[in-house]
C-alpha cells in the first residue's frame, strides 16, 4: 500500500466508513508491536516517541505513530508541537506519522484508534506507537487494544504518583520514568516502586532523558522483549451472548400491550431506523433483550417478512467479540451477509447473515 492509499483508507476508518472496515478485515493481520505510551500532559511523550523511532529505525524496524489529540484540548498547539518535533521522520518511507482526533461520542476515539493501529500492523510495520494523553477513558481503551502500555511519568511528581495510581498505574507494562536529568528521579524511581510492591504486578521502571536519548536503547530492548497478543479468537469457548431477540410485529402499540401491559416489562428505549425501515422498541430480557420490530413503509425488510412469513421471531442477534474475525471465517466458508457491517446508533457493528444459509435462521452479528 502506498502512502497516500494508507492515508486514504485511514480517513476512512476513522469516518467509521463500513467498506473500509470490511477492506481492514480482508487485510492481512500482520506482525507488528502496538504500543500505547501515555502519561500526564507535557511528560516528554512525544520527544520519546521521536527518539524511539530514531531507534527503532536505526536498528532496521518500519515505525507507525498514531498522535492521539483529545479534542478537549482546544489550542492545537500540541499536535503542532508533536509534528515540528517528527519533522525529521517525514521523509523517512520507514516512518509513518499520523494524528488523529477525538470525534463525537465517548469511544469513538478507541475505535478509530484501534482500527488506525491495525491498519498500520496489516501494512507491515515493525511497531506501532500511540501517543495518548493520560487523563481518561481513552487511555484505558487504547490500553486494551495495545500489545503493552507504557506510563510515562517525570520526576517531581511526589504525591501526583498517588493520584495517577487510580487511574492509568493499573495499565502500566512498562514504567519510564523521562527527564531523568532533572533532580528527584530516584525518589520518583522509590516512590513507583513502594507503590508497586503493594500490587500483583511487577512492572519494569526504566528511566529516560527522551532529548538527549539516555535509556532509550535500553527502552527499546525492553520493547523488543515483548510479543505482540494472540489473535482473539473468533469463537471462545463459552459462545457468544445473545445480544437481543428480534420480533416483528404489525404494531408496536399493540404488541406492546402484551410486553408492556400484561407480561409487565418497562420499555428501555424507542427508535426509528431510518436506513432500515422499521421503528423499534427495546425490552429487557435478563442480560440480553426483546427488540420488537414495526415496519415504516411497505418495502422494509420486516413488512417482506410480515407478508410472506407473518408477525413473529424474526432474527437472533449474537454479540462477538471481534465482528471482523467471525466475517472472515463466514466469507470464507460461504455463508452470505446482508451487506456489509454497518455501524448502529449506539456506534456498534452489526451485519446480518442470510437465513439460507444458516439453517433457516436470520442471525444479527453484533460487535459493542
Ligand atoms: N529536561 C528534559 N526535558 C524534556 C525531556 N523530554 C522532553 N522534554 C521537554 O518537555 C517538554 C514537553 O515534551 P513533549 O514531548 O511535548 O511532552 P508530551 O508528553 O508529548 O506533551 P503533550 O503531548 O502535550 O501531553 C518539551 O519542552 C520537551 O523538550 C527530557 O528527557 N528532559
Ligand atoms: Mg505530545
Amino acid at each position: 500500500m502506498t502512502p497516500r492509499e494508507l492515508s486514504r483508507l485511514a480517513t476512512a476508518l476513522e469516518n467509521g466508513d463500513a467498506a473500509a472496515f470490511a477492506r481492514l478485515a480482508a487485510l492481512p493481520r500482520g506482525h507488528g508491536l502496538i504500543t500505547g505510551i501515555t502519561g500526564p500532559p507535557g511528560a516528554g511523550k512525544s520527544t520519546l516517541v521521536d527518539a524511539v523511532t530514531a531507534e527503532l529505525r536505526r536498528r532496521g524496524h518500519t515505525v507507525a505513530i498514531i498522535a492521539v489529540d483529545p479534542s478537549s484540548r482546544s489550542t492545537g498547539g500540541a499536535v503542532l508541537g508533536d509534528r515540528v518535533r517528527m519533522q525529521r521522520h517525514h521523509s523517512d518511507p520507514g516512518v509513518f506519522i499520523r494524528s488523529t482526533a477525538t470525534r463525537g461520542a465517548s469511544g469513538g476515539l478507541a475505535r478509530a484508534t484501534s482500527a488506525l493501529a491495525r491498519l498500520f500492523r496489516s501494512a507491515g510495520f515493525d511497531y506501532i506507537l500511540i501517543e495518548t494523553v493520560g487523563t481518561g477513558q481513552d487511555e484505558i481503551d487504547v490500553a486494551s487494544l495495545a500489545d503493552l502500555t507504557l506510563v510515562v511519568l517525570v520526576p517531581g511528581m511526589g504525591d501526583d504518583v498517588q493520584a495517577i495510581k487510580a487511574g492509568i498505574m493499573e495499565i502500566a507494562d512498562v514504567f519510564v520514568i523521562n527527564k531523568a536529568d532533572r533532580p528527584g528521579a530516584d525518589q520518583s524511581q522509590r516512590d513507583i516502586e513502594a507503590m508497586l510492591s503493594l500490587g500483583a504486578t511487577n512492572p519494569p521502571v526504566l528511566r529516560t532523558v527522551a532529548l538527549d536519548g539516555t535509556g532509550i536503547a535500553e527502552l527499546c530492548d525492553e520493547l523488543a522483549r515483548h510479543k505482540p497478543r494472540a489473535e482473539q479468537p473468533a469463537s471462545p469457548v463459552d459462545g457468544f451472548p445473545i445480544d437481543h431477540l428480534g420480533i416483528a410485529v404489525r404494531s408496536l402499540a399493540e404488541a406492546l400491550q402484551f410486553y408492556e401491559r400484561d407480561l409487565g416489562l418497562p420499555v428501555l428505549s424507542r427508535e426509528v431506523v431510518p436506513h432500515e425501515k422499521v421503528s423499534v422498541a427495546m425490552l429487557p430480557a435478563g442480560g440480553s433483550r426483546i427488540e420488537l420490530l414495526e415496519p415504516t413503509a411497505a418495502d422494509s425488510p420486516v413488512s417482506k417478512f410480515l407478508e410472506t412469513r407473518g408477525p413473529g421471531l424474526h432474527h437472533v442477534a449474537l454479540r462477538v467479540p471481534d465482528l471482523h474475525a467471525v466475517i472472515a471465517r463466514l466469507e470464507a466458508s460461504g455463508a452470505r451477509l446482508l451487506g456489509l457491517p454497518r455501524r448502529g446508533a449506539g456506534g456498534h457493528l452489526y451485519v446480518f447473515v442470510h437465513p439460507a444459509g444458516t439453517g433457516g435462521v436470520l442471525w444479527e452479528l453484533i460487535q459493542d
